[in-house]
């Protein structure tokens, strides 16, 4: 067959072929579209299906690590509703995992990546985003997401299950946390402290702050003073089951070790003494609490474990083996140290507030750049990042033994200016501005011009007998007769009047305000007046007249605290004359960055004005008969020079260098230092006091912050030459914290207050000594409230006031012979009264 030739059979089964073929590219045609519409659906199906389940996944691992936090289903509890609007719709899913993975400082979120040393794998994170995604569509608007149990009606007990009981225990037992039941060491907390400690999170334990209403930690503290068998700390300390010697040894605990320790809560100042008495026998411990310094240098593992800082405790050996027994009843619990926990960040205006507390509260002491003085230097470096925020809020509040007054503990200072402070003193110090002679001219105010004021005495009362008493808080002066104990005035001074002294005549008051202020006070008019003001420094506590014949009313001299200077103003103007700098290095030659003017006395013999230079360690003169009132004679002394006063000749001055320990005593005839003297544990003359012992002759007698101790040096170098200017005599005094003494020539007692002892009662008495018969006559109650402080006697030296340092103040005066309350003087108006200086004593310096 040739090509040509028809078959009708091939042409059939070619014809189906083709038909098929068409058929077969119909449907190829149809399938790709068809395809291509099915295809994304399908995986987008099996997306969901993956989906599904990584958020079943993730929905176990938040059941098992999450949940307990924020709630099922992540409504939230302690931790954030984190199924709420507000929280999905502010977070990418990366940011969800690096919250997850990372942690969040601070708060109890810690990090669950393995990458950060959590137990996540990057794929169980992813699972968990996916499982809190997945709650986006139906996520409920909850504007406190941040605190969700703000809005439930859980009780304590609920709270503390959920919040409390993973660390502490179901039954308040204890876990990774101390244990809080009865008997544990925070059941002999105050509810305030345990507040803070939720609060704040003390070392390790998480700050609750931003978890809990105050009215839910209010409910915790409450739930566990029932579970520990009291509704209140003092309740519970009494139901407590401590007894005997466990019980004795409590309450020296409380008075004497609790601001530095405590036994389960956590390290404070000093460790934590959960569980030491397994780790120390009885006899290593005795002797450690008695003076761990001197235990330091007899035994090697004490000295080991020697860091400084805890000093010889003072008490008694019976004592000692009661604060044994107790740490033994008390610490039963096995606690991880904690570390200190650092500073917040503080807004501007917080940091405003909190240099203005530390400088009105802190800085006398502590020195405006923190170097220390009186108190100890307290730099972030060398100390506060050490202690930590918890352990100053608790040394603020509380108090130390010793002389740092309980700010807290005696409300005058809030629970948030203390939080504050505590924060403040953990970073650098801010350096406060200079004062120069024009600034200081401008803020000259002479009230009353010389020629405008009466030429003699328009009252008709005894001004001489005067008393001025410092109405501290208030910013006032009053000025009282002694003799009708009639209030003459109240005179608005300014800001925290700190001393007063009288012009030569006696005529003027001049006040002292710890911002530099000095005002004058004129007596002779018929109620007394300001007639001129003006500011020196920034910062000050003393002021002194010219006393010298010839110079009387003359001149003025303020020393600041800050700037390091001494303004000379002219005596009846307060007009101002020149200002000295006095920055320099101290004895030793070391440079420094602050030193300031600390007692000033003015010699009634030569034209010259003593100063102390506190942080230098010089005693300065300043010669007010020469132009320009020249520094002419620094005498080498001792750091820290403080207060002090005239022996009773009017030749020697005699001033503490208190964080020595000393008496410094100088000769200003010679303009020599003729002696040190160690008299006890930071001597705190005030002036001083000066009389005649029956065995010594003429002696100066200082009384002590830091120990209960009165001593009496020699003051006789003519007379009695074998004991001048040594420690004659020592008396006990029930109470540390003494501020200041006062006798009189008329007097055969001395008084002395125990004002910023740390234990309440004994800032409430004065105790008195028998010059006659070289003992304590007695201690006594003076008031039931404040800090009973400072004595000043009336002209004729036959009554005795002394201040309730309060703010509800009052004068309590005593009739010097028989030592019975004649006057207590009161009023809305005496708000806390603090120095008292009566006219005629303060112009004759009679101390
Ligand atoms: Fe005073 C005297 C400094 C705290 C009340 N005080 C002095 C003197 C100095 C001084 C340098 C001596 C002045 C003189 O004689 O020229 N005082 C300081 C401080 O640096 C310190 C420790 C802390 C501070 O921040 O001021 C301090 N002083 C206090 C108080 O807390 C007292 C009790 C009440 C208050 O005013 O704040 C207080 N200081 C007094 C008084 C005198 C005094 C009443 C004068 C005593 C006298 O009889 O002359």
């Amino acid at each position: 067959m040739t090509y040509h030739d028809y078959d009708p059979e091939l042409e059939k089964s070619t014809n189906r072929w083709m038909a098929w073929g068409v058929v077969l590219l119909f449907f190829l045609v149809l399938a790709f579209p068809v395809y291509r519409i099915l295809q994304p659906s399908q995986l987008e199906d099996a997306q969901a299906a993956q989906s599904e389940e990584l958020a079943a996944q993730g929905e176990e691992i938040f059941n098992s690590s999450c949940a307990q936090c924020h709630g099922g289903e992540a409504t939230g509890a302690i931790g954030p509703a984190l199924n709420s609007e507000q929280f999905l719709g502010a977070v990418t899913d990366l940011q969800m995992h690096q919250l997850i993975s990372t942690g969040v400082p601070g708060t109890l979120m810690v990090a669950y990546s393995a990458d950060f040393g959590g137990t996540f794998t990057q794929q169980q994170i992813t699972a968990t985003v996916a499982y809190l995604r997945g709650f986006e569509e139906t996520a409920p608007d909850f504007p406190d997401w941040l605190k969700p149990l703000s809005q439930t009606d859980l009780n304590g007990e609920e709270l503390y299950q959920m919040a409390c009981s993973y660390c502490h225990g179901i039954d308040l037992e204890g876990n990774i946390g101390p244990a809080l039941g009865a008997d544990s060491g925070v059941s002999f907390e105050s509810d305030e402290f345990i507040e803070i400690q939720i609060r704040t999170g003390p070392g390790e334990m998480p700050a609750f702050e931003d978890v809990f209403t105050d009215g839910q930690i209010d409910d915790i503290v409450g739930y566990l003073r029932v579970e520990q068998g009291a509704t209140s700390a003092s309740q519970a300390s009494t139901a407590t089951t401590l007894s005997g010697a466990a019980a004795t040894g409590h309450a020296v605990f409380e008075q004497e070790c609790a601001s530095c320790h405590t036994i389960g809560g956590g390290v404070l100042v000093g460790p934590d003494l959960a569980g030491i008495t397994d780790v120390r026998e009885d006899e290593w411990l005795h002797a450690w609490i008695i003076d761990p310094e001197a235990f330091a240098e007899l035994d090697s593992d004490a000295a080991a474990a020697y860091i400084g800082g805890m000093s010889a405790t003072g008490l008694s050996d019976s004592d000692v083996d009661d604060v044994i027994a107790y740490l033994k009843a008390a610490s039963s619990i096995d606690v991880p140290s904690a570390a200190p926990d650092g500073p917040r960040d503080l807004s501007d205006a917080e940091f405003t507030e909190a240099s203005q507390i530390f400088f009105n509260r802190c800085a006398g002491c502590h020195g405006a750049l923190r170097a220390g003085a009186t108190g100890p230097a307290i730099q972030p470096e060398d100390r506060t990042l050490e202690i930590g925020t918890a352990g100053i809020q608790t040394i603020l509040t509380k108090g130390l033994p010793g002389g740092m007054p309980a700010w807290g503990d005696s409300g005058i200072l809030t629970e948030d200016e203390i939080e504050l402070v505590a924060n403040f003193i953990q970073v650098e110090a801010p350096t406060p501005p200079p004062l120069d002679l024009a600034e200081i001219t401008e803020s000259w105010n002479l009230v009353v011009p010389v020629a405008d004021r009466p030429t003699e005495p328009e009252t008709t009362l005894d001004w001489e007998d005067f008393t001025g008493v410092i109405l501290r808080d208030a910013g006032q002066v009053a000025i009282i007769d002694a003799g009708t104990k009639e209030t003459v005035a109240i005179i608005d001074t300014g800001f925290a009047v700190h001393i007063l002294r009288s012009s030569a005549t006696g005529r003027y008051f001049i006040a002292v305000g710890r911002d530099g202020r000095v005002t004058m006070i004129d007596l002779w008019t018929e109620k007394p007046e300001i007639v001129a003001q003006v500011q020196g420094c920034f910062d000050a506590r003393s002021v002194e007249a010219s006393k010298v014949e010839g110079f009387e009313d003359k001149f003025i001299i303020e020393g600041c605290y800050w700037p390091p200077q001494y303004v000379v103003f002219d005596g009846l103007t307060l007009e101002p004359l020149v200002v000295h700098d006095i920055l320099s290095p101290d004895i030793y030659g070391k440079d420094l960055e602050e030193v300031r003017v600390a007692a000033i006395v003015a010699s009634h013999f030569d034209p010259v004005w003593v100063m102390g230079l506190k942080e230098s360690g010089y005693v300065a003169i300043v010669d007010y008969s020469k132009p320009d009132f020249p520094l002419v004679k620094k005498i080498e002394a001792d750091l820290y020079l403080h207060d002090g006063g005239w022996d009773h000749t009017g030749r020697y001055f005699i001033t503490a260098a208190n964080a020595q320990n000393k008496l410094m005593v100088i000769d200003v005839k010679t303009q020599e230092l003729v002696a040190g003297v160690e008299t006890g544990k930071v001597p705190h003359p005030g002036r001083g006091a000066n009389w005649q012992d029956p065995e010594f002759g003429w002696v100066y007698a200082t009384t002590h912050i830091g120990e209960g101790k009165l001593t009496l040096i020699g003051a006789d170098p003519e007379g009695n030459p074998e004991h001048a200017w040594k420690v004659v005599r020592e008396i006990e005094i029930p109470g540390t914290g003494s501020l200041f003494l006062k006798t009189h020539p008329n007097s055969q007692w001395v008084w002395m207050d125990t004002a910023l002892s740390n234990v309440a009662e004994e800032t409430h008495q004065v105790c008195v000594y028998s010059i006659e018969k070289m003992e304590m006559e007695k201690c006594f109650e003076a008031a039931d409230h404040g800090a009973v402080v400072h004595f000043e006697y009336n002209k004729a030296g036959d009554e005795v006031w002394v201040s309730v340092w309060d703010k509800d103040g009052e004068i309590v005066i005593y009739d010097d012979a028989t030592l019975t309350e004649i006057d207590r003087i009161t009023g809305d108006w005496l708000i806390t009264p603090t120095g008292k200086f009566n006219v005629f004593n303060t112009a004759n310096d009679i101390y």
